[in-house]
């Protein structure tokens, strides 16, 4: 399934939960900095525009994507954070390093969210070339941050509905 068909910031604000009391952590890929740069201003406007405050978004960087589950994982440890937004962009190469990439970075942040109690997003761009991680990083198919942005709203809801 990709975002051919899906404008990646279209949503419907109203049914997004006010996000005041909320604390997030975004861990960001250096790797391909235009777009991993564009993915971080997109989230953090959006969690913004739903009342998240600045003092409680946390912005940390990471060398790479395969790095992305250790950052995401220290953010979680550090008790800071209700949720963690992981961003990066892989684009596939000559070799099959992409495939390693994209498979450790997409286990290692599935496997977080299997064991622990903050919902971690997924941000991470694959894509086959740059044209197609720039549609995505707020070209034409939108803005994957601000999805993960709003992903990360309602999730950190999720968990508190059931604590109530
Ligand atoms: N990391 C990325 O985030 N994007 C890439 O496109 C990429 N490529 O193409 O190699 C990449 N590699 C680095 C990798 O994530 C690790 O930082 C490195 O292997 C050290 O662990």
């Amino acid at each position: 399934m990709s975002s051919a068909l899906h404008n990646l910031s279209d949503y419907d604000f109203n049914q997004v939960p006010q996000a005041n009391q909320m604390r997030f952590g975004i861990v960001v890929s250096e790797w391909n900095p235009a777009i991993t740069g564009a993915l971080l201003e997109g989230a953090v406007n959006t969690l913004k525009r739903h009342g998240a405050q600045e003092e409680n978004i946390i912005v940390k960087t990471v060398p790479g994507s395969f790095e992305l589950t250790f950052g995401s994982h220290c953010l979680i440890e550090s008790g800071q954070v209700d949720a963690v937004i992981a961003l990066g962009c892989v684009i596939r190469g000559d070799t099959p390093h992409f495939d390693y990439v994209c498979m450790g970075a997409t286990q290692g942040i599935a496997q977080l969210n299997a064991t622990s109690q903050v919902p971690v997003i997924f941000g991470l761009i694959t894509t086959n070339n740059l044209a197609q991680a720039e549609e995505r990083a707020g070209g034409k198919l939108g803005n994957k941050g601000d999805e993960c942005a709003v992903t990360a709203i309602k999730m950190v809801d999720f968990f508190w509905s059931l604590k109530k």
